[in-house]
């Protein structure tokens, strides 16, 4: 039940965070009310069935709840600067999200990981060998299950995903472990520019205890006192006490930890994703033994750069994840040859700049097929680059990139976009591509 308190705490904004902040507080035996402007927000059911005491206002609700907060625990969906939050703001409330309220239960150490790019893969590589070497880990955070799910005391260690929207909020979060895996942008429409979601990236490293840098990339770099463990991976040749590949080995410094080949996920950008996962697994005290044989294991998520069909002597390969221009430009440079892609990609852009992509759409793309919002913006950024189609429907950009690819091309889905003008997620839009091209398979 609920018992009386002083402070006045409302969870901002339903959905999988809010429910987690919500059952946990209601676990706690802490007062809150919930507010969402939806009119029937995700999680409102279960909110009803389990905690009928507590006060939800959804849609349209009074200004004075939020106005009257002493505490927001606010839902990353929802921006800093969002008009709702204001008046809380100017009453000096205090503004926390979900990951706050995490690190201050759990008990096992801590692993942070955000990044541009490859935060899911890194996560789940990292929990995969953790578990091969018998912790119970907890992996969630932006990825899936909301961090306070995964709460429990038999924990040995967690490793989260987070992304901008959780750590622009966050306080110090005091990490075991914190990493940016790389920068490029994204998030723009939110961020504003380049440097406050760089910033907002950084937050991770707020009192962490070890860091985890890419040596290729100077905007992971974090500036940290001394007394702060660096562990540091690179693409090229390792530093002296750093992760990298020399002579087709993944190394430590002079060690030799395993070949490159024996790898369970394929292309250059996931030899990066393999550093990661071993710096910060070393970082995080895993044995080697473990790390590698989970590497050896590890296939990959479904929706990035996976492999749905070979029709006609044509690989069809989903990378719907790739929802910003550096996954769609890693996509192109690990799979594409001389010309030889068929690329799908277009929806919400988010502000980004599509001509990044055009040295890359030029030398590997025979053929572009723009589909969504900001189809257009799209075809004007690339025009010249390659032959440029418009497309209304993932059906239809599927049945044309049949017609055009030939033996040995690629038809990649890697649309550098959000997915929300057309589709529910970046899933729902991965299984409308391998649908459509299990048409084509049964058309044959
Ligand atoms: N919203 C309102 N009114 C409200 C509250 C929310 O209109 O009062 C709208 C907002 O426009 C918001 C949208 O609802 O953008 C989504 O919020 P939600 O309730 O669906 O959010 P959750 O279900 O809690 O999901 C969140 C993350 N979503 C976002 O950050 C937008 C999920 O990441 C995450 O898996 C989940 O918490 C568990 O941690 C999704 C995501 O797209 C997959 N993340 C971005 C990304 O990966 O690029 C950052
Ligand atoms: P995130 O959780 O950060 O979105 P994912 O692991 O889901 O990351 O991968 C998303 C997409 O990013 C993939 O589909 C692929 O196109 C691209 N990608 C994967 N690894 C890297 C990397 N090391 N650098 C750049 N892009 C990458």
């Amino acid at each position: 039940g609920v018992i009386a308190s002083s402070v006045n705490r409302v969870v901002v904004g339903l959905g999988v965070t809010g429910l987690s902040c919500a059952r946990f507080l209601h676990s706690q035996g802490q007062a809150f009310s919930i507010v969402d402007t939806r009119e029937d927000p995700p999680g409102l059911a279960e909110i009803e069935a389990e905690m009928p005491e507590v006060p939800v206002y959804v849609g349209q609700f009074p200004a004075e709840i939020l106005a009257a907060a002493d505490e927001l625990i606010v839902s990353p969906g929802i921006a800093p600067d969002d008009q709702m939050l204001a008046p809380a703001i100017a009453a000096g409330a205090r503004i926390m999200g979900d990951v706050d309220l995490f690190v201050a239960e759990a008990t096992a150490p801590v692993i942070g990981i955000t990044g541009s790019n490859a935060k899911s893969t890194v996560t789940e590589l990292l929990g995969a060998m953790a578990r091969e070497a018998g912790l119970d880990v907890g992996v969630g955070g932006n990825l899936g299950t909301a961090a306070l799910d995964l709460l429990a005391p038999e924990r040995k260690l967690y490793v989260l995903e987070l992304s901008s929207f959780q750590l622009e909020r966050a306080s110090h979060l005091n990490l075991a472990v914190a990493t940016v895996l790389n920068v490029s942008a994204d998030h723009l429409d939110r961020h504003g520019n380049m440097v406050r979601y760089h910033q907002a990236k950084h937050r991770i490293f707020q009192s962490c205890h070890k860091a985890v840098v890419n040596r290729d990339d100077p905007l992971t770099v974090p500036l940290l006192p001394d007394a702060v463990e660096v562990v540091s991976w690179r693409l090229g040749e390792p530093e002296l006490r750093g992760f990298g590949i020399r002579d087709g080995q993944l190394c430590f410094g002079n060690d030799v930890l395993m070949p490159v080949a024996e790898l369970g996920i394929v292309g250059r950008h996931n030899q990066a994703n393999a550093l990661a996962a071993l710096a910060l697994g070393s970082a995080a005290g895993l044995p080697v033994s473990a790390m590698c044989a989970a590497l050896k294991a590890f296939r990959g998520l479904p929706h990035r750069c996976e492999l749905v069909a070979v029709h006609n002597e044509v690989r069809y390969i989903n990378d719907s994840k790739g929802t910003n221009v550096g996954a769609t430009q890693a996509a192109l440079a690990g799979l594409g040859g001389d010309h030889d892609v068929v690329l799908i990609a277009g929806g919400q852009g988010k502000g980004a700049d599509f001509k990044a992509l055009r040295a890359l759409v030029t030398q590997h793309c025979k053929r572009l097929l723009v589909l969504g919002e900001d189809a257009p913006l799209m075809a004007d950024a690339l025009a010249g680059a390659t032959e440029i189609e418009r497309v209304e429907s993932m059906d239809e950009a599927v049945a044309l990139a049949a017609q055009c690819a030939v033996d040995g091309d690629t038809v990649l889905l890697s649309p550098a976009c959000a997915s929300f003008d057309m589709f529910s997620g970046f899933a729902a839009r991965g299984d409308a591509f391998r649908l459509a091209v299990q048409a084509l398979e049964v058309e044959a």
